[in-house]
């Protein structure tokens, strides 16, 4: 389907149609279908932008990968459909590994997903096949299944759309995690350590460019942003956002207004 440009929610309808599109070729499950429409709903209260808080979360995620020895990508089937360049952008910004990890698993979907990103320029994907043979513990979906080259040996692992029981059992294995998630009150948003709340399609570009901005920072400067970093804190900001934008919508009134007399010509 043509989204003309000037349509008031192109950006939002583009998003549908490159996921309904990374359906049809088995990247993206239907279940990823769901999960974009509650994003989009949250996304929609935050208003469709990045806010003081997601800047700071992005500083500080910028700083963990950079800082850390063995970083690694998380990416599943809507990761893929929206953000395969940046993905391999970060990856070569911070030295960090791509692997696919699924939580509705197939060869095909993990073939098709490493292919996608093995298009937009990865050199290496981890986690496909035989080599997602070591097992996160105490993890019971088909996300348990990891390389041991790649999460199961990070410290530092990037984990966009997350479901909240992974997140929990990495963080029970002592790393840290990274998440991109626009639900600010999810499981995976309040137990990651660093929580991105923004569309993954506005935060990879600005995680890409200020991982890029910090990458010849020293260590020292890189932990102190690190050290500074408060994610309690912005969660409460990314909650307060939403609701001033509600506070504002009572204010302002909730319809839109139209011209009581039609204008000559019609
Ligand atoms: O590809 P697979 O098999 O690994 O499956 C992927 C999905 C997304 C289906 C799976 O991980 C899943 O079920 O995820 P959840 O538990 O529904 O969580 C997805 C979270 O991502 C929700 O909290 C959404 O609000 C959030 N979300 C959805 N779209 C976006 C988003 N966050 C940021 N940007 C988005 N575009």
């Amino acid at each position: 389907m043509i989204i003309p440009p000037q349509h008031p929610r192109y950006h939002s309808l583009l998003q549908r149609e490159k996921l309904v599109e990374a359906f049809k070729r088995g990247i993206v499950v239907p279940q990823g279908l769901i999960a974009h429409g509650r994003g989009e709903c949250f996304d929609y209260l935050i208003g469709e932008r990045t806010t003081e808080a997601a800047k700071k979360a992005i500083e500080a995620a910028a700083a963990a990968l950079l800082t850390a020895r063995h970083p690694v990508i998380s990416v599943n089937g809507n990761t893929a459909a929206l953000v395969a360049r940046e993905v391999v952008e970060l990856a070569e910004a911070t030295g960090a590994r791509i692997e696919v990890n699924l939580f509705y698993r197939s060869r095909e979907r993990e073939e098709a997903i490493a292919e996608v990103l093995r298009r937009a320029g990865a050199k290496e994907v981890l986690g496909v096949g035989e080599d997602a043979s070591a097992m996160i513990p105490e993890l019971f979906s088909e996300r348990r299944r990891v390389s041991p080259r790649g999460i199961y040996v990070a410290d530092v692992v990037l984990v966009p759309l997350e479901d909240g029981d992974r997140t929990e059992a990495l963080r029970r294995m002592g790393k840290t995690v990274i998440a991109i998630d626009l639900n600010p009150l999810s499981r995976t948003a309040r137990a990651a350590n660093i929580t991105i709340v923004d569309n993954i399609v506005r935060a990879m570009p600005l995680l890409v460019e200020k991982a890029r901005e910090l990458k010849g920072r020293s260590e020292e400067e890189l932990l102190g942003i690190l050290k500074r970093y408060n994610n309690e804190e912005v969660l409460r900001e990314a909650l307060m956002e939403i609701w001033r934008n509600i506070e504002g919508w009572f204010r302002r009134g909730l319809t839109i207004e139209f011209p009581k007399q039609l204008p000559e010509g019609f």
